[in-house]
Parts: C-alpha cells; structure tokens; sequence
C-alpha cells in the first residue's frame, strides 16, 4: 500500500497528465454500464482545504489522493474511509440538516473494483452534478465539468486495476456572479451528484452518438447522423426500425462520420398517441438501440403545427424539485409523479424550467405523450458582455441538445428566462438561437421574455411584448404575474395583451401564491382562494390574445427557494404550485384543468 501511493503521489507530482475535456457519450441507459450509485463517503471542505495549501496554491497532497497515513508517524489530515456518507444520486442539502443552507466544496469519495475486459473501452460517466466538478481516479486528475446540469463523461480505459480503484470528486456549488446561472436564482442551489454515477463499457470503436430524427418539414424521410468514435472510424452502419421496415446503411469517413437521409413511412408521434420506435445504430463494432419518436414541429403564422395541424400547448412549469420528500428530482418515480399530475391538470406539454432536468424526464414524456419546452440556465442578469460567461452558457446549451435531441417530445429549445433587454444582452441570445439552430434545424426556438405597459393614451390598459429578441425566435414566451406582482386579480379584465411579432405566443409564466390549506375570501393573499382568483382573471384575458398558443402557468408544485422567507407562509418555499409538495391540489389547479378541457375541444 506504501509503495503504491508513494507511486501514485509521484505520477501526481512529476508526471501530471493532461486533464480531459469532457466526452458526451448519449443514451447511456443502453450501454453496458456498472451503476456507482449509493453510498458515497463526503467531506465537507468549507475552506477548500483538500484543494489549496496554506499559501492557497493547489497542493500536491490534497484529497484527491485518497491517502492513508504509511505509518503511525505520518501526518494525514483527513481519512474518507471514516468520514460521513452521502447518497447519490442526491443533493447534500436535503440529506443532512447542517448543509441545509450549505454553499462550498464537499469531496465525494467512491471505491470499486472492475476487472476490464480486453478490447473495450470505459468511461465515468456523471448525470449532473452541481455546480463545478473536478474528478480524480485513483489520485490522478481526470478533468473538470461546469454547470449543474448536464451530464459529461472522462475516458478511465487502462487507468483502472482489477481492485480498489478511488474515485474522488470536488463538487463546488459557490456561485458567482459571472457563473450560468448566476448569483441570483428564484430556486435552491442544491449542491451535490445530484444525478447518477456509473462506468460505461463500450467496445474499441463505438458509437459515440447519433441523431435521428424526421427531417425539418418532411414526414416521410429521416435525416440526421452517427458519429463514431475509435480506430475504425471507416465502417458500415445500419440503421435499423424493424417495426417500419426500414433498414439502411451508411459508410462512416475517416473521422467516424456519416450523414443519414432515409425514406421510411411511420405513424407520428403526438399526445394523442405517442409513438416510439426501436431504432438500432448498429456499427460493425457497436450497436445501440433506443425508443424514439418522429413527429414534426414547425410554425405558420401565429400557428405551431405539430405533424401539421394547429396545435394549443397546455402546460405547466415544472422545477426539477421532488415530490413528497422536497430536494432536486432524479429518479424515474418522481418523472412519474410529476408528469402524471401535469396529465391529469389536462396538459400536452410541460416547460422544463430553467434548466435542462434529468434525462428520466423527458423519456417519461416520450412516453406519455407530453410536448415538452427545455431551457438552458440563462436566467435573469447574468454578465452578458463576459466571453467565458458566454461560452459556459454554450457549452451547457450544447450539451443539453447533445443529450436530447433525439426526444419527440422536445418542440422547443429556450435560450432565456426573463432577461433584461439591452444590447450586449441581445447580441448573446442571438448567438445561443444561432447556435441551437446549427446543432438542431428540426425544432423551435424560443425565450420567456418580458412584457411592458404601452404608455401614453392606453396607458394602463395594453401590455405589449415588443422585445428586440423575439425577431429571432420561433415562437415567443412570455412571463407576467397580472394579479400577484402587478395589480390585483381583476387587473388582467382591462388588460389588451399585444405583441408587435406575428408569431405564436406561449404565456410561459402567471400565477400567484397560495398555501395548501389557507383559505380566505378572494383578496387575501396567500389563500387557495386569491391564487384561484387570479387564475379565473387570467384565463378570461388569456382568451382575448389572438396569437395565443399555449400556456404554462407558474408553477406544477410549490419548490425550495432562498428568496421565499416569509413564516409560516412560505418557510423558504415559493408557494406558487398548483399542487402542495405533497400532491394536494389547490382550487387553482381546477380552473386551469377547466380552460385545458375546452381548450382540448376547440383543438380537436
Ligand atoms: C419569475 C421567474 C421564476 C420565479 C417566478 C416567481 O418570473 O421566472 O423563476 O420563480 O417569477 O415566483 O416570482
């Protein structure tokens, strides 16, 4: 054991080896993969004691090492073998009440044993974690990852032993203000592997990712490609639906490369029936296999036309909180829960706020039908005029597509959340549609935006959506809080709501606060009864706005939140859920399951 840490502090020291830019491997749940969920030894480092020396340079024996004292003289200042446990998949705030407000460094530490098998290759692969990641295997550093929502992997493949391998994490969630998101969020910072941890096998030369979906417009012909990654780059790839009869093959070039262009006949995916096909990418080397579904999206006029006709999204937000238990959502149970109270409320689309939830989600909503908005953490003000910021919002922008794109249910790519109009801040979001419309032509692109009062002689009775932003989306989103933040509920009957853009509109957030269980007359804030209220305001304006199409009221479930302090009101929540954390659904929930019925009619 000496020697070998003695060895391994040496390869740190003398020998550091270049650290990886994270891999994108996608639909791991089809891989061969050994799960390191669980127990998880954690060191809570406020001071980052495991990172910097006293000098606060980054040490060379810090706690990435997984080092044991090599005799009873030696000085090592920490031991993970008896420091507390965490559990992942879970964010630390919920799991242990003294990191309930908790914002810094915590070391994970994880050891397995994995005997490798000849002519593969092994990845270590992380769901999310939150905020910045660096990872160590045995000693040595593999790389780092930032943004809390996005998964990333590093290759380990001979870098592994048979027995006792250490995998150490340095998980981060300070914020700071040029991060993505930044400083200020209305949602609970949780800090932590919040997403699951495996090892992922694949052979030599594999199928590093794919994209296969309809092509933009067409409903008759798939485009899209593989990618492979490894020494035979040059193969033969079939892509394969049985159930359609479609078998095609392509030739990969010598970067692993091939575009795709099949004709094939397929019954679409939509709400009404949610289609998905087997669909194999089999290589010579490697074959994948996933669900997937073709459907198209596009817009016509104030129109979204899914498969063609004219569609109203009924939606609601949804934050990647959990039900009953409170803390970040990951697993396919709360998927379930979550989606299922959205169908019930009579939606056909959820928007995914603001940023992209784990993958379980959007499979659940594959499967059930469920059109779904996902968002990128480009939240409020965040430093519009920085290029780092700027790339970190890319890259989580590009990771999330990476991810996703081979979802029926994604219609549509948000870039932001309630940013404020200026220059520098336009020119960004112009560059992130950009950007999404280059990695992804087949879906819509859209923002939440913000709206102003017209002034002069209407003053007070239009609110008119006239952002720089909106000449580049698809389909504009837009937040108000008639009723809550601005006015009181009846404001929203003398409302005109105009949009200078003939384009479809998504009311993509109103609502207002209620606490299960507080009742009062209509105008007492904080009742089931004033959120009811405002919704009944809201629906009737709603109706008046003739490029409506869609909504999403704020919000599915009440949610964990700093700014929220008010006692025995709020207690650190935002109480703007239609249903209580515990699935009790307020009056609210009712009028907007009432406006989702006839909206379903008049759609039909
Ligand atoms: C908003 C934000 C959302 C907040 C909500 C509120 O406009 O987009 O993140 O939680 O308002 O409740 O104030």
């Amino acid at each position: 054991m000496r020697t070998h840490l003695t060895v391994l502090a040496l390869v740190a020291i003398c020998a550091p080896v270049e650290a990886q830019t994270p891999i994108r491997i996608v639909n791991v749940e089809a891989r061969r993969t050994t799960s390191l969920n669980g127990k998880w030894r954690a060191i809570v480092d406020p001071y980052e004691n495991g990172y910097y020396d006293f000098r606060l340079q980054p040490s060379k024996d810090g706690y990435f090492l997984d080092a044991k004292p090599k005799d009873k003289s030696d000085l090592v200042e920490y031991d993970f073998d008896t420091s507390g446990q965490l559990d992942v998949p879970g964010d630390w705030n919920t799991q242990r009440e003294s990191l309930f407000f908790y914002e810094g460094t915590v070391w994970y530490r994880k050891t397995f044993d994995y005997p490798s098998r000849p002519g593969t290759r092994l990845f270590l692969y992380f769901g999310a974690a939150n905020y910045e990641a660096m990872v160590y295997l045995n000693g040595e550093k593999l790389g780092s990852h930032t943004g809390g929502y996005t998964p990333f992997a590093f290759e380990i493949t001979g870098k592994t032993r048979e027995k006792g391998n250490s995998v150490v994490v340095k998980v981060d969630d300070k914020r700071h203000r040029e991060d993505v998101p930044t400083v200020n969020t209305d949602w609970w910072n949780y800090g932590g592997l919040t997403r699951g941890v495996s090892l992922v096998e694949v052979p030599e030369t594999f199928v590093e990712d794919y994209f296969v979906q309809l092509k933009k417009g067409s409903t008759d012909t798939i485009a899209g490609w593989v990618k492979l990654n490894g020494v035979r780059a040059r193969q033969q790839v079939a892509i394969r639906i049985p159930e359609a009869g479609v078998s095609a093959s392509v030739s990969t070039d010598a970067n692993g490369y091939a575009a795709l262009s099949i004709p094939a006949k397929l019954t679409l995916w939509s709400p009404e029936n949610p289609k998905l096909y087997d669909v194999a990418i089999a290589a010579e080397t490697d074959t994948v296999s996933e669900r997937i579904g073709f459907r198209t999206i596009e817009t016509k006029g104030t129109d979204i036309l899914l498969n063609g006709k004219s569609v109203f999204l009924r939606g609601v937000s949804i934050h990647e909180e959990a039900p009953f238990r409170t803390g970040r959502a990951y697993s396919l149970e709360d998927a379930r829960t979550l989606l299922g109270w959205a169908k019930e409320m009579g939606c056909n689309f959820v928007r995914l706020a603001h940023y992209p939830h784990n993958e379980n989600m959007v499979r659940e909503a594959d499967r059930l039908g469920l059109m779904v908005w996902s968002e990128t953490p480009v939240y409020w003000t965040i430093l519009w005029e920085n290029p780092e910021t700027f790339a970190n919002a890319s890259n989580q922008l590009a990771e999330s597509i990476a991810r996703d794109k081979n979802r029926a249910s994604i219609v549509l790519w948000s870039v932001a959340n309630e940013t404020p109009v200026g220059e520098a801040r336009t020119a960004f979001l112009k560059k992130l549609a950009a950007q999404v419309r280059a990695l992804d032509s087949t879906r819509l692109v859209t923002a939440a935006l913000l709206h102003h009062n017209d002034g002069g002689a209407a003053e007070g009775t239009t609110d008119l959506l006239d952002d720089p932003l909106g000449a580049d989306l698809d389909v504009l989103g837009c937040n108000e809080y008639l009723g809550w933040y601005d006015g009181l509920p009846d404001k929203a009957d003398h409302i005109d709501y105009k949009t200078i853009y003939s384009k479809p509109l998504i009311m993509s957030e109103f609502g207002a606060d209620a606490l299960y269980g507080l009742h009062g007359d209509p105008l007492t804030r904080w009742s089931e009864e004033y959120q009811e209220n405002v919704y009944r305001h809201q629906v009737g304006m709603l109706k008046r706005i003739p490029n409506l199409r869609g909504t999403s009221p704020w919000v599915l479930m009440d949610f964990r939140s700093p700014r929220r302090a008010l006692a025995d009101i709020q207690d650190f929540f935002n109480r703007k859920g239609l249903v209580s954390v515990r699935g009790d659904k307020k009056k609210a929930f009712y009028v907007m399951q009432e406006f989702y019925q006839a909206k379903q009619q008049e759609y039909q």
